[in-house]
């Protein structure tokens, strides 16, 4: 038989800055998602990319001082890139599109032209608003307070010659896509995009642009590249090989099953994407579920705010299984989420290392202790204690498929936990310690309940494959599963284990974590992480304003000679000089330089220092002048030396 197809994809990822882990939230959904359909034995296409073109990218590689190309492949392919990061967090998909590959390029072009040909693009002016940061065009009515709706950012007045898509002959359709068929999910969504959107009047679509060049050029009208969420969009297809010879996939996945995305992007995928491919006269998409987002202390979750959300730290100290797991048990997909570092602590403690952790070495260890590992052909059940148990068991596969189906990744796993909580109960009412104190009597009973925990422990770990996928294969492992134990099929069945299994006992799967020290390393490592980013040196950048040579000439800089110097008391930065200056005078000089110079190192230096400064006091002593040194910074750490002179110079030479 044929095998069911399934096509699934996340947006296609701005390769404008290093991603944090609330951009990994929906390739990990997605990925959970691929893994559910391809265990259930569906021919899975999964697809993620990177959206490459736009001023955006013009603009910072511009600041980088690389071209559009090699500020993107640095950030694709380059060390700890997009690609980096998706293999790190173990992320099965079956293809990868980046919106610069050539056969995307010229499929673009070939759509632009068609999407032209049928008269649903044309030539006019654009007279508007833009937000850079999120490419998009809006209209003086769609501002929000004058700004971005978005994001919420300056917008910038835009006025071009453009092509413009004929997006307010689909409205009706796409309202009617929206309203009438479950196309767009959660339903709260269409209130949304219908209200916000279509109710207020479709307007046309402005389609290409011509002050930048980063994009897919116009064939047919040099000077315009195609507007970036067009050439985004159309990804979906492209990479299935439409109106492009580089795969041949179209006819086998199109139309896709679902597009998730985040709920910012659903305007493009629910409005524009369907209204594109009405034009084009291809089918529509499925679904586009719109999930909500990983949100830090409230608000929107970037970079700027921290190396805490960053993945590559996070999956170092916790591992990647308890990272994915995380983000899939403890957020409704729907709905927004307040990402904390505890809240992650506290999931790894309480479901992973408490409840399956638990119940997994716990199990294991005593089939070793109590029958040598392997479990006796003779086992005795008890129905009425059992059978809560084992019914729960026996029906949990459809309870999480029915959540899964619904991309109800928290309930799903909530099935799983409710199961696993029931069986550590059964733990402690079966007294397995007490029973293996005669086992003559009560070995075939103790001989069963284990089975029973082993049971659960096969049944969820199959159905936690596509969430946990290493953790899971090895807890299939150790309660002795092979692969048909370990099949879709035999997760609808009490009983795939055989009597006589042989468990094979392995190391502590998830150990607790000590938040405190956690939360510790979590910040070094954040600091270390701020601090290898930092440039290695800074030099204060020279002051435009100039100085006339007048009032230049005012500061009188002498050649000074130390004849003494010392620490000041109670104070952790000054050191205290004493400077003959050439006058037959000491002079007093304080200098909050006691980070760099230890005071012996410097009695019989010559120095430089400004003499004619007014009179200072600094905790309690008088400073005559100021010597003078350099600064920089390296590593963000600020570097001072002192101007230190010719021995040969005599004190109270005029410096000029
Ligand atoms: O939007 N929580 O790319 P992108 C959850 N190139 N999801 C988040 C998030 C957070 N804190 N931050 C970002 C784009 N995301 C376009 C897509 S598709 C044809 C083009 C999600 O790199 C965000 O919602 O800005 C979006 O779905 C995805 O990361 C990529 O965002």
């Amino acid at each position: 038989m044929e095998k069911k197809r399934f096509y699934i994809t996340t947006p296609i990822y701005y390769p404008s800055d290093k991603l944090h882990i609330g951009h990994t939230y929906c390739t990990v959904a997605t990925d959970a998602m691929a893994r559910y359909k391809r265990l259930t034995g569906c021919d899975v296409m999964f697809l993620t990319g990177t959206d490459e073109h736009g001023q955006k990218i013009e603009d910072k590689a511009r600041e980088a001082g690389v071209t559009p190309q090699q500020f993107v492949d640095h950030i694709v392919t380059g060390p700890r890139g997009i690609l980096d990061l998706w293999k790190l967090m173990n992320i099965s998909n079956d293809r990868f599109i980046r919106t610069t590959d050539g056969y995307h390029v010229s499929a673009i072009q070939k759509i632009f032209r068609k999407l032209y040909d049928n008269g649903d693009i044309y030539k006019g002016k654009y007279v508007g608003k833009y937000c850079k940061p999120c490419e998009s065009f809006w209209t003086e009515s769609q501002l929000v307070d004058g700004k971005c709706p978005d994001c919420g950012r300056e917008v910038a007045d835009a006025e071009e010659e453009a092509y413009f898509f004929r997006l307010s002959k689909y409205a009706e359709r796409v309202r009617h896509l929206l309203e009438d068929t479950d196309f767009l999910e959660p339903r709260s969504r269409v209130h949304e995009m219908v209200n916000n959107f279509i109710k207020p009047g479709l307007e046309d679509l402005c389609v290409s642009r011509t002050s930048f060049t980063w994009g897919i050029p116009v064939d047919f009208d040099p000077g315009h590249v195609v507007y970036v969420w067009v050439d985004a969009l159309s990804n979906y297809i492209t990479a299935l090989g439409y109106e492009n010879n580089q795969y041949d996939d179209y006819g086998k996945f199109w139309p896709a099953d679902v597009h998730f995305v985040g709920k910012e992007i659903v305007r493009f995928h629910s409005i524009i994407w369907p209204a594109m491919l009405m034009s084009l006269g291809e089918p529509l998409p499925k679904k586009v579920f719109g999930h909500g987002w990983l949100l830090l202390d409230g608000g929107k979750m970037s970079k700027s705010k921290g190396n805490v959300v960053d993945p590559y730290i996070l999956a170092e100290l916790f591992g990647v299984d308890a990272l994915r797991f995380f983000l899939l048990r403890t957020f409704p997909f729907g709905s927004d989420g307040n990402f904390s570092n505890e809240a992650l602590i506290q999931t790894i403690n309480v479901d992973l290392a408490n409840d399956l952790g638990n119940l997994l070495s716990r199990t294991v260890s005593m089939a070793g202790k109590y029958f040598d590992g392997q479990l006796p052909a003779v086992q005795a059940g008890d129905e009425e204690k059992d059978a809560e148990l084992t019914g729960m068991i026996s029906t949990l596969r459809d309870r999480y498929e029915e959540q899964m189906e619904k991309f109800a990744f928290q309930n799903a796993l909530a099935e799983i936990f409710k199961v696993i909580d029931r069986a550590n109960k059964y733990i402690d009412e079966n007294a397995p310690w007490a029973l293996a104190k005669d086992m003559e009597t009560n070995g075939p009973r103790l001989g069963r309940v284990l089975y029973n925990l082993l049971e659960v422990l096969r049944i969820s770990a199959i159905l936690l494959t596509p969430f946990i996928p290493e953790s899971a294969a090895e807890v299939l492992r150790q309660v002795g599963a092979d692969a048909s134990a370990s099949s879709w099929e035999s997760a609808a069945r009490y009983g795939g284990l055989p009597e006589t299994v042989t468990v094979v006992r392995g190391e502590n799967l998830f150990p607790r974590v000590d938040a405190e020290q956690a939360l510790e390393q979590l910040e070094q490592a954040a600091e270390a992480a701020r601090k290898a980013a930092l440039p290695d040196l800074e030099i204060e950048p020279q002051l435009p304003e100039k100085v006339d040579f007048e009032t230049f000439s005012k500061s009188d800089f002498r050649a000074v000679k130390v004849k003494d110097c010392q620490a000041v008391k109670k104070s952790a930065k000054l050191l205290k000089f004493t400077l003959d200056d050439g006058t037959g005078t000491d002079r007093q000089i304080l200098s909050g330089i006691a980070k760099w110079y230890r005071p012996e190192d410097l009695i019989g230096k010559t120095l430089m220092a400004i003499v004619n400064l007014p009179p200072r006091k600094m905790m309690g002593q008088e400073s005559n002048g100021m010597l003078i040194s350099a600064v920089h910074t390296e590593k963000g750490e600020e570097c001072l030396h002192l101007l230190i002179l010719d021995d040969a110079i005599p004190a109270g030479a005029k410096m000029c």
